[in-house]
């Protein structure tokens, strides 16, 4: 196994010599347009929990290379068990913004008729699974749909994600021991961020890298230089080919930052060091590949602008039409878990029936706090 940082992009953003995936440029632009979008998006929605206008956010700022880059790399029939820092992924499978923002809404639009905490995502039709919030439990859910294809016989490959903080879960061991023994089409992946909240990596394991945690599982393990979105694509894309012949799975670590708080209830600044920040802001993956665009002459100011104030126009259109929108019908939270529901429940309802008869809207039962 190799434990060198993989990368292509030096930091000025100039390929190595016969390194460069063999990209159409369209495709090149379309992976910087997806990178400035999901940017944009994180910047909003942060925006938007400081407004008060929804209740929680949680950036990926500094990590769209590392997501973008990985899932780039599978067939849209594909599956995703990703954690909730890869947002760029919807983006990258289609999702408009509009059903995004519903999420964090909690919307009646929202796919999970605001069930979930905002920024927790589920998309079946961009084969994007539910996040869930326990750490690591999408590392077995994955090892389990990929044991099931395997069996099927058919060739889908399923990727999931974690920070360096899920490589501690039971989840991870019980992830990666299964799909390395039943050679399941999977392909892990750690986004090694420096943080778990504010527990530094250093503090997270004992081992000297996350990748050389897959020998020991028996699967190949690769470290990749997140902030490289070329590099990650073809880490992940030999992963995915190797997933799809049958070879089994691999552990790809990506070597990346949070660049914002853990979350919008967070404050990086009360552990982190402002010089670890601006070391890494140096090496913004967008930055990175807006050099490496500009060497091969794929960028210019209308692109760029394209890119952003696209971005931001669309956004605040889709914001605009999600507030205008209907919550979800309070009764709604009564539905879709039980064909016949438990006298608990029936009583419950009752009393919602009973507060709404009167006028209440269904709020006064209280918020989640968050
Ligand atoms: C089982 C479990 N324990 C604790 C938490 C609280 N928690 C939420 S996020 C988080 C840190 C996760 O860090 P990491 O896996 O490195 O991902 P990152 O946030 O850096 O992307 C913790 C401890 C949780 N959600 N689930």
């Amino acid at each position: 196994m190799s434990l060198e940082l993989v990368s292509i992009l030096d930091p000025s953003g100039k390929a190595q010599r016969g390194k460069a995936p063999n990209l159409p440029d369209e495709e090149l632009r379309k992976l910087y347009r997806l990178m400035v979008q999901t940017r944009v998006m994180d910047d909003r929605g942060l925006a938007l929990q400081r407004q008060g206008r929804i209740g929680f956010y949680l950036q990926s700022t500094g990590q769209e290379a590392s997501h973008i880059g990985a899932a780039y790399a599978l067939a849209d029939s594909d599956w995703l068990f990703p954690a909730y820092r890869q947002p760029g992924i919807l983006l990258l499978r289609g999702v408009p913004f509009e059903d995004i923002v519903a999420e964090w809404y909690g919307k009646a639009a929202d796919t999970s008729k605001g069930r979930q905490m905002p920024v927790h995502y589920s998309f079946r039709r961009a084969n994007f699974v539910s996040i869930s919030s326990p750490i690591g439990t999408q590392l077995s859910q994955a090892a389990g749909a990929g044991m099931a294809a395997r069996i099927r016989g058919d060739d889908t490959v399923f990727m999931t994600f974690c920070g360096d903080g899920g490589t501690s879960s039971n989840d991870f061991h019980c992830g990666l021991n299964f799909a390395a023994v039943y050679k399941a089409p999977v392909v892990f992946v750690v986004e090694n961020n420096g943080y778990a909240i504010s527990v530094p990596s250093a503090h997270q394991t004992a081992s000297e890298s996350m990748a050389i945690k897959a020998d020991a599982y028996g699967m190949p393990g690769v470290r990749v230089d997140g902030n490289d979105v070329l590099a990650v694509y073809r880490v992940c894309k030999e992963a995915v080919d190797r997933a799809r012949k049958g070879d089994g799975p691999t552990l790809v670590e990506s070597v990346t930052h949070r660049m914002a708080s853990h979350s919008s209830s967070d404050d990086a600044a009360r552990y982190r060091d402002a010089e670890e920040y601006e070391a890494w802001k140096k090496k913004d993956p967008i930055h990175r590949f807006q050099q490496h665009l500009k060497h091969k002459k794929l960028w210019d100011e209308a692109f760029e602008s394209e890119c952003w104030e696209g971005a931001k126009a669309a956004l605040g259109e889709a914001i605009k039409q999600v507030e205008a929108g209907p919550d979800p019908a309070p009764e709604t939270m009564f539905e879709d878990v039980y064909m016949n529901p438990t006298r608990q429940l029936r009583e419950q309802k009752a009393e919602l029936d009973d507060l709404i008869a009167k006028g209440g809207t269904g709020a006064e039962v209280g918020h989640f706090p968050l």
